[in-house]
């Protein structure tokens, strides 16, 4: 897996050497104890707010909950299904959650939730799984935009129900596109105007884009689980693929109720290191993705030394609680090294807060996962989610997360 920077003018001076330090403060400081911790853990954040995620407004929008459909005996009888209906400020916005609860425990829950790319009825062939209703990528089966039923379980290979439900997890997930369709249309849909200012038409430069729209939907989603007595609120690992694994990284980070954070893939803007300038680059991505990040990331195309953070920062804000990162060999456009590197970079935080952060010392062979309160895998093949890559995130909660059945 060697690899050639993909940055122009990469190599004259080499930006890892301007690499952040996760226990020094911006002014030098440093962090020694976990009280210094939490003041540099409010500075990180702040910093990927105001130059890479955007902040998210303060205007409050209320989220009220209604449980649309359940059913006792779904998936032949081993699981609960629940459909609810967020109810976003007063405007008729909307995001649906679909739940599924594993019948063969007792007592509430621990589970996995996760935003998905084409609408809740792709992640599995259960016809009582209610349409998406709002704009979906034309995709095997969606035509125009419209979310069909010809697309029912097109992404059922990603999700693995089955065996969630037999090691007695349950899964949440959100369609990404409720809370901001993943195109740039200068944010006039999804949810960012019901945050405007009155005379606002779209966001301040470091105000959020789609990442941080969609981790603010994945707090939402954990509102109404921690209200919901079949879930346990103290075991909701929050779990992305690429795209989606950048926003559960940064909704981990910056809401604590999420007691395991899970990045599959999520390379560039995610787990990836971006001074390494390996696969996709800050230029890359804001040029195909500008929608993703806060219009202040764009200042930081072919100019990463100069980020005042780097992913490492946005993993090591998951401490204490356990995170894990997850790639493939095949993938080199989110840089499997870097996301590596990364994991055991933010590892100190967790050695200062008395954790046991990655074990071992350089990059493990394929398919030999590390696991302490930082843990990561990479397995052969490409982009994708795969059984195996939820195995491992089933034992890595069965470690820290007490076991799915306790
Ligand atoms: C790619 C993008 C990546 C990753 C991926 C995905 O095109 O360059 O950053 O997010 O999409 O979401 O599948």
């Amino acid at each position: 897996m060697t690899q050639e920077s993909t940055r122009p003018g990469a190599g004259l001076l080499d930006p890892m050497a301007t690499l952040p330090d996760p226990l020094i403060c911006l002014g030098g400081a440093p962090v020694r104890t976990a009280e210094d911790w939490g003041q540099r853990r409010a500075e990180i954040i702040d910093l990927f707010s105001a130059h890479v995620y955007g902040r998210t407004p303060p205007a409050s929008v209320p989220v009220t909950f209604e449980l649309v459909e359940s059913d006792a005996a779904a998936w032949q009888g081993r699981a609960t299904r629940k459909q609810i209906v967020g109810h976003i400020g007063a405007a008729g916005h909307q995001m649906d959650l679909l739940l599924y609860l594993p019948n063969h425990r007792s007592g509430p829950a621990p589970l996995f939730l996760g935003l998905n790319f084409y609408g809740n009825h792709t992640v599995c062939d259960d016809p009582a799984v209610r349409l998406a209703h709002s704009w979906t990528p034309d995709h095997a089966g969606q035509g125009g935009n419209r979310p069909a039923a010809e697309s029912r379980g097109l992404s059922a290979g990603s999700w693995a129900i089955d065996e969630l439900l037999a090691r007695g997890y349950g899964l949440a997930t959100v369609y990404c596109g409720d809370l901001d369709p993943d195109y740039d249309d200068g944010f006039q849909n999804g949810i960012h105007p019901l945050f405007y200012a009155p005379g606002q038409t779209r966001p301040h430069a470091d105000e959020w884009g789609a990442i941080g729209a969609w981790a603010w939907g994945l707090s939402r989603a954990m509102d109404y689980l921690v209200a919901d007595a079949g879930c346990d609120p103290q075991r909701v690992a929050v779990m992305g693929h690429s795209r989606l694994g950048k926003a559960a990284l940064w909704a981990g980070a910056q809401d604590e109720r999420f007691a395991m954070i899970i990045s599959n893939d999520s390379g560039c803007g995610g787990a990836a290191l971006s001074r390494r300038c390996m696969g996709e680059t800050v230029r890359a991505i804001n040029e195909r993705f500008p929608h993703w990040f806060c219009r202040n990331f764009a200042a930081y195309s072919d100019r990463e030394a100069d980020l005042p953070v780097d992913q490492h920062l946005l993993l090591a804000l998951a401490a204490p609680r356990p995170v894990y990162v997850a790639s493939a060999e095949d993938d080199a456009w989110a840089d499997p090294e870097g996301e590596h590197l990364s994991a055991r970079l933010a590892s100190p935080v967790y050695g200062l807060l008395g954790q046991r952060g990655l074990p071992g010392e350089g990059m493990p062979p394929a398919n030999q996962p590390l696991m302490g309160r930082v843990g990561y895998h990479v397995r052969p093949g490409g982009h994708g989610v795969t059984a195996y890559d939820w195995q491992r995130f089933m034992d890595f909660a069965d470690l820290h997360l007490a076991g799915g059945f306790s």
